[in-house]
């Protein structure tokens, strides 16, 4: 298996599902630049990571898609919920809001230009979306007061929201007393398998 990755990114949650997981795995990083050339358009038609290649050829893209087939794939990792549907139901409820609601509201942060072209809109714009994630961290701040994992058992929704609380950090959101999020970022930050794939990751 072959992960295309770039550092920091969502792909870093499959990389820590990996990590999890223990089975082999190859982490490739596509360059920046690289994403847009003709190999990597072959990967991934999108132009973005995560791609996930089997070595048969097999590639799968989208996050949400890679990290419930590698829970599916691992189920002895015991990712994917408690074994029941509704087990299986909440982890994908925290998948799509993260992977539907909060990882695009980033997009104007990262990248205002790609939403207004006019310069002096641009911090406007990025102000306005910080508002709306203090809100979006709020929803999973509640979630997570009296758990340690947003469904209570680890699944493959942990480390993505492990990867968008770095993102807040990094870009300022304001994460002023959610302190159930604190803990959560917390004690994964110190968790052998994050570490080891953010190592890799050159973070
Ligand atoms: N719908 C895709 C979106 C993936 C995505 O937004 N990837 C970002 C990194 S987090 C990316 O590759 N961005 C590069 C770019 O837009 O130039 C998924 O969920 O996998």
């Amino acid at each position: 298996m072959k992960l295309y990755y770039l550092p920091g990114a969502c792909s870093l949650a499959d990389h820590i599902v990996l990590e999890w997981i223990g089975a082999p795995y190859e982490a490739h990083r596509v360059p920046r630049e690289g994403l847009r050339s003709p190999e990597y358009l072959r990967i991934n038609p999108a132009g973005v990571v995560p791609a996930l290649a089997e070595d048969d050829g097999w590639v799968l893209t989208e996050n949400v898609a890679i990290l419930n087939y590698l829970a599916d794939k691992y189920p002895q990792a015991g990712l994917g919920g408690d074994g029941s549907a509704r087990g299986r139901a909440e982890v994908n409820r925290w998948l799509a809001y993260i992977n539907a609601d909060l990882h695009p509201t980033f997009r104007p942060v990262f990248r205002p230009e790609r939403f207004i072209e006019d310069e002096s809109a641009h911090e406007q714009v990025r102000q306005t979306a910080l508002t709306r994630l203090r809100s979006c961290f709020e929803y999973l701040d509640a979630q997570l007061e009296g758990r340690d994992w947003l469904t209570g058992t680890r699944s493959v929704a942990d480390p993505y929201l492990f990867v968008v609380l770095n993102w807040a950090k990094g870009k300022g959101v304001d994460l002023g007393g959610l302190v159930h999020l604190e803990r959560f970022h917390e004690r994964l930050a110190q968790d052998a398998g994050v570490k080891a794939a953010m190592q890799q990751e050159g973070l």
